[in-house]
């Protein structure tokens, strides 16, 4: 392994700034109860407003030092005075980071918002993308971040063709409204809540409608929306190379959309994304210097701001690893066609226990070397748990 390392010595001071100015954002909705479609279990200190949400994510801020952003959902989180909830985020040394409209829960959504084939709907929903512009404004975030639960669910059911034109006219009018530094995140996922056809179901569609929009427009890679099997790694490199990377949702999954702990199941895969973006960052790719990492989890049965410390944990990890491959060694095999060697330039990489490496970047930036150990002794989570009362929430989601 060391030999392999070559003569990087993986506590060079690069190496630790690197690991240093790396950040991760963490969900609102990732604080509050949440479960399945079958059952939410209550969690003891489960945060129930968005002034908690933030207090336990500055908790996870302060114990990892690397997340000092939230992006919130509206309206789960809806607020009247925005400037207020961003001088109490900045109280807690936070900021709040992408806004997530949602379009899927009121009942004129039943057959869709952007792609509706009413246009009283359509306008409705891109009023609300509209709204969370200018709260992203008011708070000075400078990421409205899209995810669309719309499609079909029957053969036949809408003209295919003609969503797909609807929804590129009412993104033409979202877009429109953007003003200049803000950025719109587009995700997708292949299915669910439609199950014919999504209208926004895969990476292509999403960079092609972004293409169509113009540069403020990016992709938004979330790694549990994809089919069995599907290569993330090379999507990534894919909207690297196209430069319209805009960020991720972190989460891990067995089957489907599972919103696991990040890297609970697949560290190796999350891996790789980060070597693919090292890798066109070395090579002087600028869009992976503003890529936007964010979590998006919620959790049903774990306790909820230990489970966050250990996703961003498990990010860490996977990011640490990544800068760990020796890039030259690399391009020597792969010139060579070393099929091999190369394979085993990263797995040296992969297979160095990066732990005290990172325990070490967290001591000098004065904080305890084990986040889960310095969240204990804070004894937050018994305060919150004492604190904060149960609401009732009925489904899996909050304000569901
Ligand atoms: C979706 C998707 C979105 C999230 C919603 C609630 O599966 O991942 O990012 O906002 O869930
Ligand atoms: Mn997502
Ligand atoms: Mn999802």
């Amino acid at each position: 392994m060391q030999e392999r390392m070559g003569k990087q010595n993986i506590e060079s001071d690069a190496i630790v700034e690197k690991i240093q100015r790396f950040t991760v954002e963490t969900p609102s909705w990732g604080y509050g109860d949440s479960g399945t479609r079958f059952k939410v279990f209550h969690w003891p200190g489960a945060a129930r407003t968005l002034r908690e949400k933030l207090a336990d994510a500055a908790e996870v801020n302060n114990v990892t030092g690397v997340c000092p952003s939230v992006a919130i959902h509206i309206p789960w989180d809806q607020e009247d005075d925005w400037q207020a909830v961003k001088a109490y985020a900045q109280s807690l040394g936070l900021r709040i980071g992408a806004v997530n409209p949602n379009l899927f829960q009121e009942d004129t959504y039943r057959f869709g918002s952007l792609s509706h084939i009413d246009k009283q709907v359509r306008q409705r929903g891109i009023a609300h993308v509209h709204e969370c512009i200018q709260i992203a404004q008011a708070v000075d975030s400078d990421i409205v971040s899209l995810w669309l639960a719309e499609g079909t669910n029957y053969p036949g059911q809408d003209s295919l063709r003609q969503r797909r034109q609807r929804l590129l006219e009412s993104l033409q009018e979202i877009y429109a409204a953007l003003p200049a530094g803000m950025r719109l995140l587009i995700e997708y996922k292949f299915f669910e809540p439609a199950f014919y056809s999504t209208d926004l179901p895969d990476w292509g569609t999403s960079l092609q409608l972004s293409q169509k929009l113009g540069p403020q427009a990016e992709v938004l890679v979330d790694t549990g929306h994809h089919p069995q099997g599907t290569n993330i790694p090379q999507i990534v490199a894919q909207l690297l190379d196209e430069g319209r990377l805009g960020g991720f949702h972190f989460n891990d999954r067995k089957y489907a959309d599972d919103d696991l702990i990040v890297g609970s199941l697949n560290p190796f895969e999350l891996f790789c994304i980060f070597n693919e973006i090292i890798d066109a960052s070395s090579e002087g790719n600028t869009n992976a210097g503003r890529i936007a990492y964010m979590i998006d989890q919620s959790h049903n049965i774990e306790p909820k701001i230990e489970a966050m410390i250990q996703s961003v944990y498990n990010i860490q990890i996977a990011y640490a690893k990544a800068l760990l491959v020796d890039r030259s060694a690399l391009r020597q095999a792969q010139r060579e066609s070393s099929v091999l060697e190369a394979y085993r330039i990263l797995q040296a990489a992969y297979e160095t226990d990066v732990r005290p490496l990172l325990a070490e970047v967290r001591r000098r930036q004065g904080l305890g070397p084990d986040p889960f150990a310095a969240f204990e002794a804070s004894g937050y989570a018994g305060r919150v748990a004492q604190e904060r009362t149960a609401l009732t929430t009925a489904s899996g989601y909050p304000g569901a």
